[in-house]
């Protein structure tokens, strides 16, 4: 164990800086052997906190020299501090220090990559840069001066707009920078390094023009104009949904291979995991596509919502995420498809947040501590706090949250300010009281909500009762949750009027509909209105109609998902104690119908339609999970569909052909996932017809979505022997192998993969030239999917633990934010049997006892025994 034991940071205990810095000067000299970085502080004590020692934060830095006022001045120095005492009230500080940018394989602070130097400063990365009080509620004006080798780093980049630049001696070249924004520490960023780069520009709505810029790795232009496309959406966009322009002369996005995260909006200079730019047809797939339309936009979207209005402290986080997730999600809907979008959040928050939120990791989506920051970059604070988001606009209504959206930036334009900010701005511009919905921001768990409907023939009322729970948090208050109903008659037409939005308060309540002939069909929820579990006793001839009738798309899925999660489970049951499951004839039927409507309802939504539950969003209904009987039974249920409809799928697969040019638009894209739902269907066959379909589909494919989904269905096939596969994988690898992105997707669906051999295979490709155990995208690819594969990472004998845990070993040191994220794998080992617990105890407690374990790892794993 670590000697020094991590402090616990808390909500309660924040108090204002003790000095404040106006103006930051950063010069950096790099070279091969290190990079030496001056710093001239404009400092003051901040009026408005108590008299202290300013205490400088600091984390790997070689110290050179430290003055005030220029003179050299008296410091007391820690690995992680830097402290003066008796300071003027306002001077100059001036630090010189050394860093190794090139041994820096956190990936945090100034590092380097294959292009070039890069840097990562959320949460708390620019202290390993420079002396300074690096916490967001200081915000400086920045001046930056780069130095290096001007054949090897051509392109030198930071923060703001270019106002100098020449030659040095040496070959060398220097390029001076100014961000006139204030900003914290957490949004600076440079770069020097060796891109090409694709310009273009935007005019906004008030006639300035913004220079644009993608810069990449050398070659990679071709795969630049969709994010550039993207950026320029996200502009239009932005001012036309919430007034909001782009307040920069220069916007620049500089892509990057090596990366723990997926994007960082520094101020005017993002820096991207190139998984969120690069994309072509030939090797990005619809999903890439609309990734990047989504990541560029959220990036851009924090220009607003986190730069000129950022966060007072870390616990704040959600106030800038979860708003710019809500934000992105809403530009995606509008740019794709509003019912799918919907539909995949919510699948997305049942396959990541829910888990979470019952498991030892749980917070709320503002946390009252933490131990590292950077465990807190979670489903929770990010998709759960978008779901708040959204529940405040459900609400107040679209006016009102655009009012609400007018009065924040009104208020708080150019400060760093707290979630509570943000609703009353929300509350004085509609009037609402949001008193009791505060819990949603300081209560974990995901709230149940059990539902029951009866019906009083006589008086024609129709009685909704509500109680909702917390089995997270039993003394939780009961939360404000926004239900949205409808009711249909029996024969599925809508009820007129009968569409409304309930506001549950209190444990248990009642609401009244009146005037009813006949007992109706309640649909509850609709839209997903609220992020909790909804019970209600359904019966399966209900959730049939429904699925075939509401026009909510949202819960019309929901429906059939409620459907196939009831036949699953009962199955899952059935095969456990040694019995094959039963399948009534109606679940078939239904698709069918689905099936032969898909040209009224839409593709893409009968894709998401037919597409089952997760067997992670499945394990969490579970109270033991069995791994085994629960992805038996959901292959059963697909092979069943499969034998039932073989000729509806071949006939749909065959007429959902597309014969123009690739374009990943919304209707295409509909259509490709359709059909490759249908391929995934006959592939359930088990048949060599399927499997020479799927190499054929592989082998002529002109897009990355057609190619890889034959791909992912020949990786689970599991005979003894099957060329198809066989020859896929390999000829995949050939085609793609200087692709990183595109090996990613191999490493990919060989750790996804059903067969019982994938631990093998993935601990192979540890040792295959393809794998780079440096990469976060090729250890998320190969490790962490392998992490998320139920059945095999949680093989009863232990040894995917131990896998994990070797892994996690091997990585925490060099990469304590990535190896983090894998710890979580571990998050919900308790509900598993008592082998499988003592074998996952094992592992953590390995993990926990490795001396000088990283404090990121430290946090998760404490947690995950505790
Ligand atoms: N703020 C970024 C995500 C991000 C967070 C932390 C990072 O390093 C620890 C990097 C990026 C976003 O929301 O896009
Ligand atoms: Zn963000």
């Amino acid at each position: 164990m670590k000697t020094d034991t991590p402090q616990t940071v808390y909500l309660k205990d924040y108090t204002p800086p003790a000095y404040l810095i106006d103006h930051v000067e950063l010069d950096f000299d790099i070279r091969a052997d290190g990079t030496t970085v001056t710093s001239t502080l404009a400092m003051r004590r901040n009026p408005v906190a108590t008299p202290a020692t300013l205490v400088l934060d600091g984390e790997e830095l070689h110290t050179l020299s430290v003055a005030v006022d220029g003179k050299p001045a008296t410091y007391t120095e820690t690995p992680t501090s830097l402290s003066l005492n008796d300071l003027p009230a306002a001077f100059t500080l001036q630090t010189v220090v050394r860093i190794q940018p090139d041994h820096n394989t956190r990936l945090s602070g100034l590092y380097r990559s294959t292009d070039g130097y890069f840097t990562q400063c959320e949460a708390q990365g620019f202290r390993r840069i420079t002396w300074f009080i690096d916490r967001p509620d200081v915000m400086s004006r920045y001046t930056v001066t780069l130095h290096a080798d001007q054949a090897t780093y051509p392109v030198l980049l930071a923060n703001g707009n270019p106002v100098a630049a020449g030659a040095e001696a040496d070959g060398r070249h220097w390029a001076t920078w100014e961000d006139p924004f204030k900003k914290p520490a957490y949004l600076f960023a440079v770069v020097a390094g060796k891109l090409d780069v694709l310009r273009d520009s935007f005019r906004t709505a008030s006639g300035r023009e913004v220079q644009l810029a993608i810069y990449v790795e050398p070659d990679k232009l071709d795969q630049c104009p969709h994010a550039m496309d993207a950026l320029k959406k996200s502009m239009k966009w932005d001012e036309e949904r919430f007034g909001l322009e782009c307040d920069l002369d220069h916007y620049m996005i500089v892509a990057v291979g090596d990366f723990n995260m997926g994007a960082m909006e520094n101020k005017g200079l993002n820096i991207f995991n190139t998984k969120y730019v690069l994309a072509r047809s030939d090797v990005a797939t619809d999903v890439d596509f609309e990734n990047i339309d989504r990541v560029v936009a959220h990036e851009y979207f924090h220009n607003w919502t986190g730069n000129r209005v950022t966060c007072r402290d870390w616990f704040q986080l959600s106030l800038k995420e979860g708003l710019t997730v809500f934000r992105d999600q809403e530009f995606g809907a509008d740019l794709h498809n509003r019912q799918t979008a919907r539909i995949r959040e919510v699948r997305g928050l049942r396959a990541a947040q829910f888990p979470e939120d019952a498991g030892p990791m749980a917070h709320p989506i503002r946390p009252a501590s933490f131990v590292e920051i950077n465990n807190f970059y979670t489903a929770t604070v990010y998709e759960k706090g978008a779901e708040v988001i959204r529940m405040i606009q459900t609400l107040i209504g679209r006016d009102g949250f655009r009012a609400g959206m007018d009065e924040y930036f009104r208020r708080h334009d150019g400060q760093a300010v707290t979630c509570e900010d943000f609703v009353a701005a929300m509350a004085a511009a509609s009037g609402f009281d949001f008193a009791q919905f505060m819990r949603w921001y300081n209560q974990p768990g995901t709230p149940h909500v059990a539902a029951s409907g009866s019906f009083d023939a006589a008086a024609g009322r129709y009685t909704l009762r509500f109680t909702q729970s917390n089995p997270r948090a039993s003394d939780a208050a009961p939360y404000l949750i926004p239900v949205r109903v409808a009711l249909f008659d029996g024969e599925g037409h809508l009820l007129a009027g009968s569409e409304q939005t309930l506001q549950l308060t209190a444990t248990e309540q009642e609401f009244h509909i009146d005037n009813l002939a006949a007992e109706p069909v309640p649909s509850l929820l609709r839209d997903f209105s609220a992020p909790v579990y909804l019970d209600f006793a359904y019966t399966p001839e209900q959730l049939t109609l429904l699925l075939a009738h509401e026009s909510d798309p949202f819960n019309a899925w929901e429906a059939g998902q409620r459907l196939a999660s009831t036949l699953i489970l009962d199955a899952a049951r059935a095969i456990a104690a040694g019995q094959s499951p039963q399948w009534p004839d109606s679940f078939a039927a239904a698709a069918r119908r689905l099936l032969q409507t898909q040209a009224q309802r839409g593709a893409a939504f009968v894709a998401e339609a037919l597409t089952l539950p997760g067997e992670g969003t499945l394990a969490e209904m579970m109270e033991v999970v069995d791994p085994d009987a629960l992805h038996a039974a959901r292959n059963a249920l697909r092979r069943h569909l499969a034998e039932e409809l073989e000729g509806e799928f071949s006939g749909l697969y065959a007429a959902l052909a597309i014969s123009e040019a690739y374009a990943p638009t919304a209707a295409q894209a509909g259509r490709r996932a359709l059909r490759n739902v249908c391929l995934g269907y006959l592939m359930e066959l088990d048949t060599d017809a399927a499997r020479r379909l799927a190499l054929q589909q592989f082998e002529k494919a002109d897009n990355m979505t057609d190619q890889f989904a034959a791909l992912a269905s020949l990786a689970n096939v599991n005979a003894e022997l099957c060329p198809q596969r066989e020859q896929a994988l390999a000829a995949f690898y050939a085609t793609w192998q200087d692709e990183a992105l595109v090996v990613d997707k191999w490493l990919a669906v060989q750790s996804t993969s059903r067969r019982p051999d994938t631990l093998a295979t993935v601990k192979a490709l540890t040792a295959h030239p393809a794998f780079d155990a440096g990469n976060p995208n090729k250890i998320y690819a190969l490790i962490r999917n392998f992490g998320a594969n139920l059945v095999r990472f949680n093989a009863a004998d232990g040894s995917g633990y131990a896998f994990m845990a070797d892994r996690i070993l091997d990585l925490h040191d060099r990469n304590p934010q990535v190896a983090s994220r894998l710890a979580r794998c571990f998050d919900r080992w308790k509900k598993f049997d008592d082998t499988r617990q003592d074998h996952a105890r094992a592992a953590l407690q390995r993990i926990r006892n490795h001396p000088d374990l990283s404090r990121d790892v430290l946090e998760v794993v404490t947690r995950s025994l505790g």
